[in-house]
């Protein structure tokens, strides 16, 4: 069946580049309307969302069949014949009543139903997992316990989780649909959402909030796994020393986001590609030339701005104090390794 999650699907899958290491898959909905139900909110959501769609749907066709229905039945052939039109009716005090209460009826119910769910989306439970979201962009970091971060959003099904959100550039926002959960990142300031996940599988994440050239491009993923997957996904993404570096960068290259701006088939994205980018010369915006060196990595990377490709916006952000100097010299590694 045709349904809206698949349009996000064919959306979703469209956007990331060739190289782009993953892209979301979207599970089938499971209704006409939404996306897959896969959090503690999706249920009451869902329902309150029918039950708006139905009473204001319903309005629509009554409101409508009633005009047409009078339009045929009070119509005049000819001005002429009637003279000028003129109101029968003055007003009708329990027609007015009626108008009045009914919708109240319908309004107050909506607003009770839909402040109750406000509030408990907005009251995180006492003993949740906490994990930080730091947008950036164009990529999401989510920040475990322990420290270590990735591009990619992994939580343990049944455990209440709070995502505490900031920005680090502009206003970006949290959405994760099959969870019914979204929240804008706002620069200087934390925010946060949480939900409890109930489904196992993999879920897209998007950015909900414009936030310039490659906003499409800033997507991620949920994935639901069990306790013990989630642990083990923990460990895998912490420090590997039995990994040769280029291995660690490669990884690197996917978790801190720099997908989003550099390819490594030579195609020019947001920024050069990586492709052939060791040893060979640069030239700057400025009209100066250098050769790519370990150290010249190593400025690009913490100071983006000393020296600008030519051909290139001065887009790339610092990476000064988001890296260790082990990450730092992982990727340098795997730079090295992009022939
Ligand atoms: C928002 C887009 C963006 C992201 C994310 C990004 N970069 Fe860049 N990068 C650029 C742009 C644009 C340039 C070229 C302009 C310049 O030199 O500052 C660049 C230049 C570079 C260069 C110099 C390339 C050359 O051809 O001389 C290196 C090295 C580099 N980036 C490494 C990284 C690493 C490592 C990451 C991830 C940790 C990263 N970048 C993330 C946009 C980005
Ligand atoms: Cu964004």
């Amino acid at each position: 069946m045709t349904n809206l999650a698949s349009v996000f699907s064919m959306l979703a899958q469209a956007a990331p580049a060739s190289d782009e290491p993953f892209s979301p898959v979207v599970p089938p909905g499971d209704g006409f309307w939404q996306p897959v139900s896969a959090s503690n909110f999706a249920g009451q959501i869902d329902w309150l969302y029918e039950v708006i769609l139905w009473v204001t749907s319903l309005t629509v066709v009554g409101v409508v069949a009633a005009m047409a229905l009078f339009v045929v039945k009070y119509r005049v052939s000819s001005r002429k014949e009637t003279g000028p039109a003129v109101s029968q009716v003055d007003h009708n005090t329990p027609l007015e009543i009626t108008w009045s209460v009914l919708p109240l009826a319908f309004f107050i119910p909506i607003f009770v139903w839909g402040f109750q769910g406000f509030t408990d989306m907005h009251t995180p439970p006492k003993d949740v997992l906490e994990i930080k979201a730091t947008a950036q962009k164009w990529n999401w970091q989510f920040t475990y316990p322990g420290g270590n971060s990735d591009s990619k959003l992994h939580v343990p099904v049944g455990r209440d989780v709070r995502i505490l959100i900031e920005s680090r550039d502009v206003l970006h926002s949290l959405s994760i649909p099959a969870f019914r959960v979204k929240q804008d990142a706002v620069p200087g300031r934390y925010t946060q959402l949480w939900f409890r996940a109930t489904k196992l599988g993999k879920f897209p994440v998007f950015c909900t909030e414009y936030c310039g050239t490659s906003h499409s491009d800033m997507l991620s993923e949920a994935t639901v796994e069990t306790p013990d997957e989630f642990q083990e996904y923990l460990n895998k993404i912490g420090f590997d020393p039995n990994k040769p570096p280029e291995q660690r960068g490669a990884e690197l290259y996917v978790q801190k986001g720099c997908t989003t701006c550099h390819s490594l088939d030579g195609s020019p994205k947001v920024g050069p590609t990586w492709k052939g980018l060791f040893g060979s010369t640069r030239s700057f915006a400025d009209g100066s030339s250098a050769t790519a060196d370990e150290n010249y990595l190593r400025e690009s990377i913490l100071e983006p701005n000393a020296k600008v490709v030519q051909g290139f916006a001065p887009a790339m952000p610092t990476f000064q104090g988001s890296l260790k100097d082990q990450q730092l010299s992982d990727l340098i590694a795997y730079i090295k390794s992009v022939k």
